[in-house]
């Protein structure tokens, strides 16, 4: 694989060269139209290589799924608190409690950045189960995700909630060399489906498709339920991955430990996620936390705003049976 780096950089170069190019939002990086969706230039070769030397999938894999800005750290940090709950207390000593979800729970693609066959070696060595996140989308995935018995939780959030949470992260994050995003023009990408990982409506889609089609592969999760009921939800994920929790468990109160450890008020806090950056575009792992409620979108939208949000949603998502009640 050594001596395929060159050639294989320059089949990405080519390939990058090739593509339809958007404007970002605030970002140093152009969005490049890569398979169907709106892939961050400096991600496109990790994306590609992900699908391409990603082959050694366990059965007992997780991969955690997810649109960016829907919830992706809170889902992490359930999904592995859940699948690990008879190795880690969540009262004592839990990992949770010293390492940022993102970098206990990391990237699949953007693992690929790096040396490939190091990776390779790292992944390999991950203690089972391992759990992955990835932001891509399920038509992108490597075959050996799709192929294999390993399991995939996605979480999606609705698109009004979605883009306020995006707006602000993408401002909060920029460098500041680069001028802030307006909400106008934000919202105008949103609404086109210009985001990282976009459209937002297919990658919902595709995830929503699976599910139905294959219930034992994908579970499929919104943020706005989990928030409105996290217990019911813990429940199903740890069915879902094969590890429910026993009656004695459930009155000893794990479940509600793990939702403790896990909820938004408890992370924010952590000296783990208050200090320090994380990954190659050091963002300050604060900046993963800022409001964690479902509704927000009422202190940002105007009417029109509103109004042409919901008929996007509307015939987007029509006849797929993917909906969002309306929260405010
Ligand atoms: S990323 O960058 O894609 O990984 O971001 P992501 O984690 O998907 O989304 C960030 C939003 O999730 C909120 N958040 C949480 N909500 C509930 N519980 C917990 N524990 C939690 N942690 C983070 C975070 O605040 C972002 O939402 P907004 O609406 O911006 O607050």
């Amino acid at each position: 694989m050594t001596s395929m780096g060159g050639i294989q950089e320059n089949e990405d170069e080519k390939l990058i060269l090739s593509l339809p190019k958007e404007k970002p939002w605030a970002q140093p990086y152009d969005l490049y139209l890569f398979q169907n969706f709106w892939c961050p230039g400096i991600h496109i070769q990790a994306v590609n290589r992900f699908q391409k030397y990603f082959e050694a999938v366990k059965d007992s894999d997780v991969v955690v799924a997810s649109f960016p800005k829907s919830g992706t750290i809170w889902i992490k940090a359930l999904t592995f608190s859940i699948a690990n709950h008879h190795r880690f207390s969540p009262l004592e000593n839990h990992p949770l409690l010293t390492t940022n979800p993102h970098e206990l729970v990391p990237f699949l693609e953007f693992s690929f950045g790096g040396n490939i066959q190091d990776q390779i070696l790292h992944l390999s060595n991950m203690t089972e189960p391992r759990i992955f996140g990835t932001h891509t989308p399920f038509t992108s995935l490597p075959k050996s995700i799709k192929e294999s018995n390993c399991k995939l939780v996605y979480i999606c959030r609705d698109p009004f909630d979605n883009f306020v949470s995006a707006w602000n992260y993408f401002n909060k994050v920029k460098p500041m060399s680069l001028p802030a995003l307006t909400m106008e023009e934000a919202f105008e990408k949103y609404c086109n489906g210009i985001m990282d990982y976009g459209p937002w409506w297919s990658h919902m889609l595709g995830y929503w498709n699976e599910s139905i089609a294959n219930p034992n592969k994908v579970l499929f999760l919104k943020y706005e339920d989990l928030k409105e009921d996290t217990n019911f939800h813990v429940k199903r994920i740890a069915e879902f991955l094969g590890c429910p929790f026993t009656q004695k468990e459930e009155s000893s109160g794990v479940i509600q430990s793990i939702i403790k450890l896990c909820s938004f008020e408890n992370m924010k806090d952590l000296e783990v996620n208050k200090s320090g950056k994380i990954g190659r575009g050091g963002i300050e792992k604060k900046d993963f936390f800022r409001k964690g409620e479902k509704g927000d979108w009422v202190n940002y939208f105007t009417p029109s705003m509103q109004e042409k949000l919901s008929a996007i949603v509307e015939e987007k998502l029509s006849g797929s049976g993917l909906s969002f009640k309306k929260c405010s």
